[in-house]
C-alpha cells in the first residue's frame, strides 16, 4: 500500500493535550481550525455520552505546516488541549514518583484493561486507561479531516447515519434510501444524509425508530448498563478505480475494513450487504449492469461501491459493528490483579452509548485511506498539480 498521507496521534486521556502529525498532505489545500473544530464538535455529541463531554469543548491548535490558511506541503502539527487536565495534574504528572497515587488493579471486561497491564507489565491499570480510552478518536478526528478537505477538493464526500441503537434498527429502508436518492444527483450526496442525520440526537433518520433508540439509552442508564449498535458510512462521488485487486494490502475493501475496525470499541465491519449476500443466490446478490443515456449504470449497489477491492464508481456503503462500552455501572464480576481475589469491576466515569459519536468518528477514519488511493491515481504535490491529473486522467 502506498502510504501518502500518513497520520500519528498522542496523547494521554487525562494529560496535558492530545497531539497529532499529518505528513504527506499536498500543498495549497484549504484548511482552518474553524473547519476541523465543526467535525470536532460532532464527535461530542450524541445522547448518551458521559460527563466528560460537559467538560470537554474539543477546539485544535495547528502548530506546523499551514501558512495563510493553505497547506505548505510540510507535516501538520495539532494540538487539541485537555480541559480536564487541571483535575489530574498530580495523578497524570510527568516527573515525580507517583508515590501515594492510589494504583487501579481491578480491570474492566472488554476493555484493554487487562490485557494491557499483563502486555507492558503494568502494575497500575490507570497506565493502559490513559491511552486505550477513546479520547484518542478526537484527534483521530482532526487528523482525518485534512484529507477529508482534500477529496471534497475533487468532490468526493463522506457521510453516515446511524441504523441502530440496542434492539432499536432501521428494518425498512424506506425513508433512509427515499432521502439518500433525493440527493443522489449530487457528488455531496453523503454529506447531505450527515447533516440531516445530525439533527437527530442519535443520528438515526427514521423518527420512530429514534425514540426507542433514546429509551433504550435511558433505560440502559436506569441498569447501570450500556448499549452499542451499528452505523452506516458512505461515500459519494467516487471515481471508478481507486484501490487495486492486484495484492492484497491493495484492495480498497481491506484498507477501508482496518481503519473503521481500528475505532474503539468497534468489532464487525461490512462492506454493501456483506453479511445477508451470504444466505441469497448470486443472482440476487450481484449488481447487473444497464446502460442509461449512453453512461454504464448498474442496477442495484450490493457490492458497496467495491469490486475485487476496487471503487466501481457507485456509492460506497459500508457498516460498522460497535459493541456496548465496556464501563458498566452495574458492573460485572472481575478480579484483583494483586491479590486475584474475585471482586466487581471499577466503574470509572464513561458513556452509556457511544454510537452517534463512533459513526462521526467513522466517516473521518476512511477519509485517508481513500485520499491514498486517490493520490496513487491522481497525485502529485500540490493541489493545481493534481486538479490538472484528475481533469485529463479520469
Ligand atoms: C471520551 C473520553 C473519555 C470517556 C470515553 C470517551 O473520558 P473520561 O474517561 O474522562 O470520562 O468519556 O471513553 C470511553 C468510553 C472509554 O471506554 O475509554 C471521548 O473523548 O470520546
Amino acid at each position: 500500500m502506498a502510504l501518502l498521507i500518513r497520520y500519528l496521534t498522542a496523547g494521554e486521556s487525562h494529560g496535558q493535550a492530545l497531539i497529532g502529525i499529518v505528513e504527506g498532505v499536498p500543498a495549497g489545500l484549504s484548511i482552518s481550525s474553524e473547519y476541523i473544530n465543526h467535525q470536532l464538535w460532532r464527535r461530542q455529541q450524541g445522547y448518551g455520552r458521559g460527563g466528560r463531554m460537559k467538560i470537554e469543548t474539543d477546539r485544535v491548535e495547528i502548530l506546523s505546516g499551514v501558512r495563510f490558511g493553505k497547506t505548505l506541503g510540510s507535516p501538520i502539527t495539532l494540538m487539541i488541549r485537555n480541559r480536564d487536565w487541571q483535575n489530574w495534574t498530580t495523578k497524570m504528572a510527568v516527573e515525580g514518583s507517583g508515590t501515594g497515587i492510589e494504583k487501579i488493579t481491578i480491570p474492566r471486561p472488554g476493555h484493554a484493561d487487562y490485557v494491557a497491564s499483563k502486555k507492558y507489565g503494568f502494575d497500575d491499570i490507570r497506565n493502559a486507561i490513559e491511552r486505550a480510552s477513546a479520547r484518542e478518536t478526537a484527534m483521530r478526528v482532526a487528523c482525518c479531516i485534512i484529507p477529508r478537505k482534500l477529496l471534497e477538493e475533487y468532490g468526493i464526500f463522506i457521510g453516515s447515519h446511524v441504523i441502530s441503537i440496542g434492539s432499536a434498527a432501521i428494518t425498512n429502508r424506506q425513508k433512509v434510501d427515499t432521502l439518500i436518492k433525493k440527493y443522489l444527483h449530487a457528488s455531496c450526496a453523503a454529506y447531505k444524509v450527515t447533516e440531516e442525520a445530525d439533527k437527530s440526537q442519535v443520528r438515526i433518520l427514521d423518527s420512530g425508530i429514534e425514540s426507542k433508540a433514546l429509551a433504550a439509552i435511558k433505560r440502559a442508564k436506569k441498569l447501570g448498563d450500556t448499549v452499542g449498535g451499528i452505523f452506516e458510512v458512505m461515500v459519494t462521488g467516487v471515481p471508478v478505480g481507486l484501490g487495486s485487486y492486484v495484492h492484497y494490502d491493495r484492495k480498497l475493501d481491506g484498507q477501508l475494513a482496518q481503519a473503521v475496525m481500528a475505532i474503539h470499541a468497534v468489532k464487525g465491519v461490512e462492506i454493501g450487504n456483506g453479511f445477508a449476500n451470504a444466505a441469497r443466490y448470486g443472482s440476487e446478490v450481484h449488481d447487473a449492469f444497464g446502460v442509461k443515456n449512453g453512461k454504464v449504470i448498474r442496477r442495484t449497489n450490493g457490492a458497496g461501491g467495491l469490486e475485487g477491492g476496487v471503487t466501481n464508481g457507485e456509492m460506497i456503503v459500508l457498516h460498522g459493528a460497535m459493541k456496548p462500552i465496556s464501563t458498566l455501572a452495574n458492573p460485572l464480576q472481575s478480579i484483583d490483579m494483586k491479590t486475584t481475589k474475585v471482586v466487581d469491576a471499577r466503574y470509572e466515569r464513561s458513556d452509556v452509548c457511544a454510537v452517534p459519536a463512533c459513526s462521526v468518528i467513522a466517516e473521518a477514519v476512511v477519509a485517508p485511506v481513500l485520499a491514498n488511493a486517490f493520490l496513487e491515481k491522481f497525485g502529485g504535490d500540490s493541489i493545481k498539480e493534481i486538479q490538472r491529473r484528475y481533469r485529463t486522467n479520469r
